[in-house]
This record gives structure tokens, sequence and C-alpha cells, in this order.
């Protein structure tokens, strides 16, 4: 590999937290009879909670006052997070815990790079608090992606400069955000199919065949 750093987003890349992403937005938008389905989920893919719920609200015949969205998104959150409670160490794959080892034996420095300001609680989670070199999420950054802040704060925290990093993506806006930032990016899931990443992975470990 030609790089020195590695960033993993974290929903969707690292662990399967869309799922209850999906979940939570759903029993929110279904509460407010607003139409819902995992078309509409995908957008919401690496953007943060609130530009999220603007999305969801896209649907909605009425409109609502800032108090009224903060409310709704602290809902969706409650709902988010309570789902969070059955994650454990068994919904780290084994692709997953397998590539971190690898790269890290390799020398190789690995960081988060995730629009979640629930990062750390899953980290916790799934076993892996501690296992990053450096972490940046939702609480460090003030613009979301496709802004590259979240990447261009992680690879600082690595020592490293953008091109000497890989950027894990599996959203539209994460791609957008890494390539803007001056970094590759690797697309997975959904991000796979996104023309502009600069290589495709059907599973994480092949990232090691790089
Ligand atoms: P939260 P990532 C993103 O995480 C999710 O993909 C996106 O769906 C979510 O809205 C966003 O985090 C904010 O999450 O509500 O937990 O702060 O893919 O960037 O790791
Ligand atoms: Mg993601």
């Amino acid at each position: 590999m030609n790089y020195q750093g590695v960033i993993f987003d974290l929903d969707g890349v690292i662990c399967s937290t869309d799922q209850y992403h999906y979940q939570a937005w759903k029993a929110l938008a279904d509460r407010l009879g607003i139409y819902f389905d995992p078309v509409i989920n995908n957008r919401l893919r690496g953007v943060s909670r609130m530009e999220s719920l603007d999305i969801v609200l896209e649907k909605s015949s009425r409109s609502y006052t800032r108090a009224e969205k903060e409310a709704l998104a602290t809902e969706k959150n409650d709902t988010y997070r309570q789902l969070l409670q059955q994650m454990s160490p068994a919904d780290l794959s084994g692709d997953v815990a397998e590539t971190l080892e690898t790269l890290k034996s390799r020398g190789i420095r690995i960081a988060i790079g995730s629009s979640s300001k629930n990062a750390s609680v899953i980290l916790e989670r799934i076993g892996l608090s501690g296992a990053f070199d450096a972490v940046v999420d939702g609480n460090s950054i003030s613009r979301s992606k496709p802004d590259p802040e979240v990447f261009l704060k992680a690879a600082q925290a690595l020592g490293l400069p953008p091109e000497k990093c890989l950027v894990v993506e599996d959203a539209h806006a994460g791609v957008a955000a890494a390539l803007a930032g001056g970094f590759a990016c690797a697309g997975i899931g959904d991000a796979a199919g996104n023309p502009d990443v600069t290589y495709r992975l059907t599973a994480l470990s092949d990232l090691l065949k790089l």
C-alpha cells in the first residue's frame, strides 16, 4: 500500500449501525405520518443528524420550527441510542477486525473520520475503544460531509498530509468530502458504485491488496 494512514468512516464501513439509523428515522417518520423508505434513507448516509432530519421532513406537508426540529432530532437519537444497546463485540466482523490488525502490523496508522456524535459509544460497544490512533467524530467538527473537515482533522491527528492517507467510505457525501480534501478514496457498499472513487472494495480486507 502506498499510504501511511487509513481513515475509516464508521457507520457502514466498520460496523452496520446504518440499519439502526434507518429503524430510528422510520419510527419517527411513521409517528409523524411522513413517508420514508430505504431510498430516502440512503441520502442520510454520512450526513449530520440535523441535515438528515431536514431530508426526512422534505415529505412533510407542514413546516417545523427550529425548537420542534431540535425535539424531533432528540427523539430520533433516543430511539437510535436505545437500539445501539443491543450491539456487542459480536457485531465486529472478522473481516474488519483482521484488516485493522494487519494494517497496524504493517505500521500503517489508522483513524476514524465519522459524522456521528455517537461514535465513541459505538466503538465501545463493538470492542474497538482504543483501537485507533485517532478518532475524529461529529463532536469535533463544525461542517459535516461533503465538507472535508472531518478527514482533514483526522489526517492532522495522525500527523500525515492528505496525500499520504486513504479514506474508506460507504456514502456519496463522504466520497465527495474525501476528494475535496485531497485524499484518495476507497468506496465500499453504496459508495462502491460511485464513479469518482479511487478504488472499489467488495470487502474491507480488499484494502490489504492495494
Ligand atoms: P449521529 P458516519 C453518520 O456516520 C451516519 O452515516 C449518518 O447516517 C448519521 O446521520 C450521522 O453519522 C450522524 O450520526 O446522529 O449519531 O450523530 O457514516 O459518518 O460514520
Ligand atoms: Mg458511513
